[in-house]
């Protein structure tokens, strides 16, 4: 069959809309229509050339939500009509990791995913006869794309795609840390560094479990708002303060954060995260993806005083299981999504949903096809 396709034919070159040749799905695989997708800072972050694992020409995009249409031989967790999100983060209920119950990070098709084919080392895209790679296993830049049914989430029927889509990385990312993986506890103090798309839900999440005080940090003036609306009690400009912003950060939180998010990727910042947590306990968690060749330090002092470093993937959630999950969190009130969608755009505007990034004026622009 045919697809309209934002496609990322080189790096730091914007996409362009073209009309792909798309493979039936194959056993174990589905077909499914895209309705909507969210353009992440990750989408960002490939396109301009600083992932190592980014493969051109590709169809990016990693955040969407749709309907199955089509489904191979042996597929029986979903079925056509079904409404699901793709899952960057499938989750086989077999492998090592998933049966371990320790980590979301299901090890069942992440070789191939990463060489941007399917599980069979082939791709189903195609252009004038020409291979077209997947990303992150989902292609959500792509208005029909297939995935293996073991990266399909079924969700409810009434939840509107164009907001449940964010659902499928931003959301669940920023809330699924606070969560799943810091599980942050009442009254404690939360440190977030980057009010972005996901720095928004990390402050949401703290909201959520009842966090004491939420710092929010952020070089953008225009996220102090942004951030209060989600229950940020306090916000820290780093440029406009005097001296260093640990000091600053561990003076205002009388002693230090209890936890601390990263949602920047830029390792200095991950090093102020990790710094400002409290002696002894505080933990510090990273969510923002640095750049090929980036590393982080510390002194190991900062660890042996008894601060924890970690990271976390898709908000540590297990995508078939948690997913729905999110999504009646979402439906009953519980968490918000609406006012995070600041930009509404058709698959030919998708372009400009990377420059309101850039510019950060967005905090999340979701396309609908
Ligand atoms: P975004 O562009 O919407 O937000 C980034 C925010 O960081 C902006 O508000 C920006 O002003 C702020 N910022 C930049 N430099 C800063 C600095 N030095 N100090 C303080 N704030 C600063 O991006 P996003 O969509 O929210 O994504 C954030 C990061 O999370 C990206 O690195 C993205 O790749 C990553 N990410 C990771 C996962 C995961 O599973 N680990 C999932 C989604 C996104
Ligand atoms: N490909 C990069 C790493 C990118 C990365 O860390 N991706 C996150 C999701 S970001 C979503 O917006 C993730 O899930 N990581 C775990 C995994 O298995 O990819 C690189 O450095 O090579
Ligand atoms: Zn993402």
């Amino acid at each position: 069959m045919k697809t309209r396709a934002a496609v990322a034919f080189e790096p730091k070159k914007p996409l362009e809309i073209v009309e792909l040749d798309l493979e039936g799905p194959k056993a174990g695989e589905a077909l499914v229509e895209i309705k909507a997708t969210g353009v992440c800072h990750t989408d960002a972050y490939t396109l301009d050339g600083l992932d190592s694992e980014g493969i051109f020409p590709s169809v990016l995009g990693h955040e969407g939500a749709g309907i199955v249409r089509e489904v191979g031989p042996g597929v029986t967790s979903v079925a056509p009509g079904d409404h699901v999100i793709p899952l960057y983060t499938p989750e086989c209920r077999q492998c090592k990791t998933c049966l371990s119950r320790k980590s979301n990070l299901c090890t069942a098709i992440r070789a191939t995913q990463g060489k941007g084919l399917m599980p069979d080392g082939t791709t189903r895209f195609s252009y004038k006869g020409k291979p077209i790679h997947h990303y992150m296993g989902c292609s959500t830049f792509s208005n029909y794309t297939v995935l293996p049914e073991i990266a399909l989430a079924k969700i409810r029927k009434d939840a509107p795609f164009e907001t449940t889509c964010y659902i499928g990385c931003g959301v669940t990312t920023g809330v699924g840390a606070v969560v799943n993986t810091a599980k942050v506890t009442p009254g404690a103090n939360v440190v977030v560094f980057g009010l972005g798309g996901i720095g928004l839900n990390v402050v949401q999440g703290a909201r959520l479990v009842g966090a004491g005080m939420i710092v929010g940090v952020d070089i953008n003036d225009a996220k102090e708002e942004w951030g209060r609306r989600f229950g940020m009690t306090h916000f820290v400009n780093p440029k406009k303060i005097d001296g260093d912003i640990v000091q600053h950060i561990v003076a205002l939180t009388d002693g230090g954060a209890d936890y601390s998010f990263d949602c920047t990727g830029n390792v200095d910042v991950m090093r102020q995260a990790l710094e400002c947590c409290h002696r002894g306990w505080g933990e510090s968690v990273i969510i923002g993806v640095a750049e090929a060749g980036k590393e982080i330090s510390t002194r190991p002092f900062q660890l042996v005083t008894g601060r924890v470093w970690k990271g976390t993937a898709f908000g540590g959630a297990r995508g078939r299981t948690d997913t729905p999950k999110f999504v009646d969190w979402y439906m009953s009130g519980k968490i918000e999504i609406d006012p995070m969608i600041t930009h509404v755009l058709k698959l030919e505007e998708i372009n400009t949903a990377f420059d309101l990034m850039h510019e950060g004026k967005s905090i999340r622009s979701v396309i609908v096809y």
